[in-house]
């Protein structure tokens, strides 16, 4: 008790009274993830405002020994940026660091910092005629420190890489409290170890980001979006073979969403599609800096009812009537929470065996786990799908990750394609990856923090 109190002490004397919170009810929002599924109990929550004040908070908690929980924009479904109920760990929010330091339109650099909102990242680009192409339904609220630890997806991927593939310039709180200052804007560095690639995706288990370089592109000036009806998962991807001949490299979104995801978002977002009912829809967007993508969308859609592989579809007409094609695949996540309880998975599996993990899945959930709803949407170009199933009270969430999961091994897949493991897979990843990564994983977190006091419990096993 005494030692907490001296460390409350002195983290207030380095941040002064506002950047350390310990009032209840302001401490909530920061205890629990949105979805209200890992409640936690921190003793605090600090807001440094600089990467300095960040290192002396480290310090400060690895002297006394206790654990921290670095955070975002607390938008993860993972449970990886809250802390557990014990009532020890202090919650690091970097949310007072939230400068866009610098954009460079002729390097094609931003610099931010670790609190910055992803929206404010990538206005900050437009702004500078430039594109920062990681987009995804939480940007108002995601930080690019959170984004950077996650290593997050979203729905650009298939055509510019995950935000691993953006990161230039890194700098990192270690454990120990020393600050990793690699905040280079090279595109090619090859001069030993890319030590950054470590943190990038660990989920604040090995250090903290407070401040990232990142990549950016042309900012396209045409755009087209499409929504398509098809019967079944095969035909949507003969669509995205015939959008990658059609529409080439200039595809930079390629989404599916089945008939349930829709109704949820008609029930729960009062929001319909412009087309006539299929089992199935696929999103398409395709951007480029020449013009004539309207005319290869059509061309597109027209081959596509040639040869039966679409029954019905709608080319935006305006960029208002785009945003109103995206709205509904944007709003299911949040009428899926508004439905009820639901188990997700995150997987990827090979593309050319999604319909045949679609059949898998669905028949191993209806034989052990009868009752249940799938809900499934996703990043079909990139094989992501969105395995989300809805649950009664009844239902046990343990045997259903393992049913569909164990389906997902059997392809060769992975549990967890974008949204990280947190402390919601972190059993499920012992389970699924070989026993040699497991320990490579473990030596690289002992290595960079032997006193385990960084984001314990998350992505692996204490
Ligand atoms: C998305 O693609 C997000 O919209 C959320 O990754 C997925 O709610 C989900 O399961
Ligand atoms: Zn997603």
């Amino acid at each position: 008790m005494n030692n907490t109190t001296d460390l409350l002490e002195h983290l207030a004397n380095l941040l002064g009274r506002n950047g350390v919170i310990t009032d209840a009810p302001d401490i909530e929002p920061y205890a629990v993830d949105w979805r209200k599924l890992f409640p936690g109990r921190p003793v605090c929550v600090v807001r440094p405002s600089s990467s300095a004040q960040v290192a002396q908070v480290v310090q400060a908690c690895r002297d006394a020994g206790v654990p921290l929980v670095p955070q975002g924009g607390n938008t993860g479904l993972a449970g990886g940026a809250v802390p557990d109920v014990s009532g020890t760990q202090v919650v690091l929010s970097l949310n007072r660091m939230a400068a866009v330091r610098n954009v460079d339109a002729v390097g094609m650099t931003i610099e931010a910092e670790a609190g910055c909102i992803l929206k404010v990242a990538q206005d900050a680009a437009a702004a500078a005629g430039r594109l920062l192409p990681i987009s995804l339904a939480a940007e108002g609220s995601a930080t690019i420190g959170g984004v950077v630890a996650a290593n997050a997806g979203g729905v650009n991927v298939l055509r510019y890489g995950m935000t691993r593939s953006l990161v230039l310039g890194l700098e990192v709180v270690l454990p120990d409290g020393t600050i990793a200052n690699g905040l280079r804007k090279l595109r090619k560095d090859n001069a030993g170890y890319d030590w950054k690639q470590l943190f990038i995706g660990s989920e604040g288990t090995l250090g903290v980001v407070t401040a990232a370089v990142l990549r950016l592109l042309p900012r396209p000036k045409h755009s087209v979006t499409a929504l398509l009806s098809v019967t079944d998962p095969d035909a949507a991807l003969q669509l995205l073979e015939l959008a990658q001949d059609e529409l080439g490299d200039q595809i930079s979104a390629f989404e599916l969403i089945s008939r349930t995801s829709l109704q949820l978002v008609e029930k729960h977002a009062a929001l319909k599609p412009p087309i006539a009912e299929g089992e199935w829809f696929v999103l398409i967007e395709a951007a480029s800096s020449l013009a004539g993508m309207r005319e290869a969308a059509e061309a597109m859609l027209g081959s596509a009812f040639e040869r039966e592989i679409a029954l019905d579809g709608v080319i935006a007409e305006s960029g208002a009537q785009a945003a109103q094609l995206w709205a509904l695949r944007e709003h299911v996540t949040e009428s899926e929470a508004r439905e009820g309880k639901s188990v997700k998975h995150d997987v990827s599996v090979p593309l050319t065996a999604i319909p045949r993990f679609l059949v898998e899945a669905g028949q191993a959930l209806a034989a052990g786990a009868p009752g249940t709803l799938v809900n499934v949407f996703g990043h079909l170009g990139d094989g992501n799908l969105h395995y989300n199933v809805l649950v009664g009270a009844r239902h046990d969430a343990d045997a259903i990750n393992r049913i569909v999961h164990d389906v997902v091994a059997a392809y060769g897949g992975s549990i967890s394609a974008e949204h990280g493991i947190g402390q919601y897979r972190v059993g499920e990843l012992a389970r699924y990856r070989s026993p040699v990564e497991m320990e490579m994983a473990r030596r690289i977190k002992r290595a960079l923090d032997p006193h385990g006091l960084l984001n314990p419990g998350k992505v692996l096993l204490p």
